[in-house]
């Protein structure tokens, strides 16, 4: 789903995209991906998931999207974020590192409860 879709499936299940604050969340949701496994990493940047982190509202000021806070906690991939006004929507990789991405491009996702 795009990442809007995905925002808006979180909510139909009373609850949000994924907010990563802390190294450990972000451990815990990339142990559960891995469990998961159901895309092969054939690159870098193929098997990523939809994070509640966007800077669509203002280019470069990264915030989650439930609890509207900035990031502070964050573990961009070397290089990234890189899109610029392009690429407003993140996404967690196989690493467990973050990228950003067109929002319209099509990822799994991962909703939590509030
Ligand atoms: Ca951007
Ligand atoms: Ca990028």
């Amino acid at each position: 789903m795009t990442w809007q879709e995905a925002k808006g499936e979180c909510r139909v299940r009373n609850s949000h995209l994924v907010e990563l604050t802390t190294i450990d969340e972000n451990d815990f949701l990339l142990q559960k991906s891995l469990e998961i496994g159901s895309c092969v990493p054939t690159n870098t940047y193929n098997c990523g998931l939809w994070i509640g982190l966007n800077d669509q509202e203002e280019e470069g000021q990264f915030k989650w999207e439930n609890s509207n806070f900035p990031v502070t906690f964050s573990n961009w991939l070397s290089g990234q974020p890189d899109g610029r006004e392009h690429k407003n929507c993140v996404e967690m990789l196989q690493d467990g590192k973050w990228n950003d991405r067109h929002c319209r491009r099509n990822n799994p996702f991962v909703c939590e409860m509030a």
